[in-house]
């Protein structure tokens, strides 16, 4: 499996699934989550209402998947990352729990590219260089890691994009 960092917009890239950074609600927001709904159109929305009327939306660590619509991409992988608040709160137990969770929707889809973006580093306030130590680690450690053909880290920011290219340089010990 190859892993690369790039700098760009998550909704122009060609992979089997994208990542969306979403909310509970699963009906949009900002951020990245409304770049996706944006340019992928209502398809997404409407898929994300059934979800929401068969399950009520998606917790904090779970993903759910629908269709890309009109962007690039197959499909969209939906997860809530944590707000953080002060580290107490669980907050690097449930940003683990997403990546789990995307690449278990993603091996049950036969999806084998996936692009991330920096989940919980924007207006959820995650702070960037442990986000990337965990989101670098889940996916090296991932039993399923063989199964994928490419894994994309999508950089939208200079700083997370310097993180992230400073963590695979360097002599990062997976723990
Ligand atoms: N492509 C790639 N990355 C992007 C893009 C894009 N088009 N736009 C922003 N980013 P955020 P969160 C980066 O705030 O912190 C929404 O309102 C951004 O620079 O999108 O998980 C949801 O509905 C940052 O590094 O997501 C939730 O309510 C990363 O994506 C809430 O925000 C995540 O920033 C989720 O907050």
């Amino acid at each position: 499996m190859e892993i690369e960092i790039i700098k760009a917009d998550i909704t122009e890239i060609q992979v089997d699934a994208i990542v969306n950074a979403a909310n509970t609600s699963l009906l949009g927001g900002g951020g990245v989550d409304g770049a996706i709904h944006r340019k992928g159109g209502k398809a997404i929305l409407d898929d994300c209402v059934k979800i929401r009327n068969k399950q009520g939306g998606c917790k904090v660590g779970d993903a759910v998947i629908t269709t890309a619509g009109n962007l690039p991409a197959k499909y969209v992988i939906h997860t809530v990352g944590p707000v953080w608040n002060d580290g107490k709160n669980f907050e690097e137990e449930l940003l683990k729990c997403c990546y789990l969770s995307v690449l278990e929707l993603a091996v049950e889809n036969n999806i084998k590219t996936i692009a991330f973006p920096n989940i919980s580093t924007g207006i959820y306030k995650f702070p960037k260089e442990l986000a990337a130590e965990i989101a670098i680690n889940m996916i090296s450690i991932s039993e399923h890691r063989e199964q994928f053909e490419k894994i994309i880290f999508v950089c939208f920011d200079d700083e997370n994009f310097k993180i992230y290219n400073d963590i695979i340089e360097s002599d990062f010990e997976y723990k």
